[in-house]
């Protein structure tokens, strides 16, 4: 396909980048973290997002170069926030299933990258989603320990969206639940979905899971969210994905 065979060149002519979308801590309204999402800036389609060229990515192959230059961006500008802003501010990377399950040895190569950053596990939080929880081979398993032990935290990505069982959560030792947008978007007063979000929340700190609401996108969703003691907020309310450039701008305006 035409598509694959531009991304086979979008690496090495440095058409890919990786944008910032600010976690805001609802308590006190500032940004603790940020996740990576990624961009594809083709030289005559304009951007294009990764819902369309990730699938492109995992069925050739190309995802697994991808996402080592997904994590190499995300350690250098976290290691730049972390000196400059806030010694405990992380970064979030997407990996997706395929990603994921490959990722074996590339995670001693990992850590020894942040290391030589002066960097510990803890700089990072790796988002996967409940599929990969459901099909989980030993190799999952064992490869979310080694980010455990490493001090690597992992999100729980969409939740709510797939087969949301009480029991891969419990079982898989999760650091945060993202609720997806879809859970978000319907959030009014005495709105069927408040009762959701709010049992969501109790269960995921019940667990001693922190809660990560996406799709935030006006104050009174964002009040209806911290009244139910959501612990942070991702949304166009507080800003859209941002060059990372633009990201850092914001992060000094905030000191
Ligand atoms: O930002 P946007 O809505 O376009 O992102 C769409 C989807 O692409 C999200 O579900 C997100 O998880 C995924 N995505 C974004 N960046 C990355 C990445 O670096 N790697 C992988 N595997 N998925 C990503
Ligand atoms: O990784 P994940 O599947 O959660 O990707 C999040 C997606 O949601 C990204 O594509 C991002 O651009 C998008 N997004 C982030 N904030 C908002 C928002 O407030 N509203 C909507 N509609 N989309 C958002
Ligand atoms: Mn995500
Ligand atoms: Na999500």
């Amino acid at each position: 396909m035409r598509l694959t065979n531009d991304l086979r060149g979008a690496l090495a002519n440095e058409e890919l980048r990786l944008y910032f979308q600010p976690v805001v801590d609802l308590a006190s309204g500032r940004i603790h973290k940020a996740e990576a999402l990624l961009r594809w800036e083709h030289p005559t389609r304009g951007m294009v997002g990764p819902a369309e060229f990730i699938p492109l990515a995992e069925a050739s192959g190309l995802i697994h170069d991808i996402g080592e230059w997904v994590f190499q961006q995300a350690a250098q500008w976290v290691k730049r926030w972390r000196q400059e802003l806030d010694p405990y501010f992380q970064v979030a990377v997407n990996q997706s299933p395929v990603e994921f399950q490959r990722q074996g040895r590339r995670s001693a190569q990992w850590l020894a990258h942040l290391k030589t950053l002066g960097l510990s596990g803890g700089a990072l939080v790796v988002e996967i989603t409940e599929g990969l929880l459901l099909d989980a081979s030993p190799g999952v398993t064992e490869q979310l320990l080694e980010f455990r032990d490493a001090g690597v935290e992992v999100a729980l990505d969409d939740f709510g969206t797939g087969y949301s069982s009480l029991s891969y959560i419990q079982k898989f030792d999760i650091d945060y639940l993202k609720i997806d947008q879809s859970f978000v978007r319907n959030l009014k007063p005495g709105a069927r979905d408040v009762a959701l979000c709010k049992a969501i929340i109790v269960m995921a700190h019940e667990l001693g899971i922190k809660v990560i609401a996406e799709g935030v996108e006006t104050e009174a969703q964002r009040d209806l969210l911290a009244a139910a003691g959501c612990d942070y907020g991702q949304g166009y309310l507080f800003a859209k994905p941002l060059a990372a450039e633009a990201f850092d701008a914001l992060l000094v305006r905030q000191r």
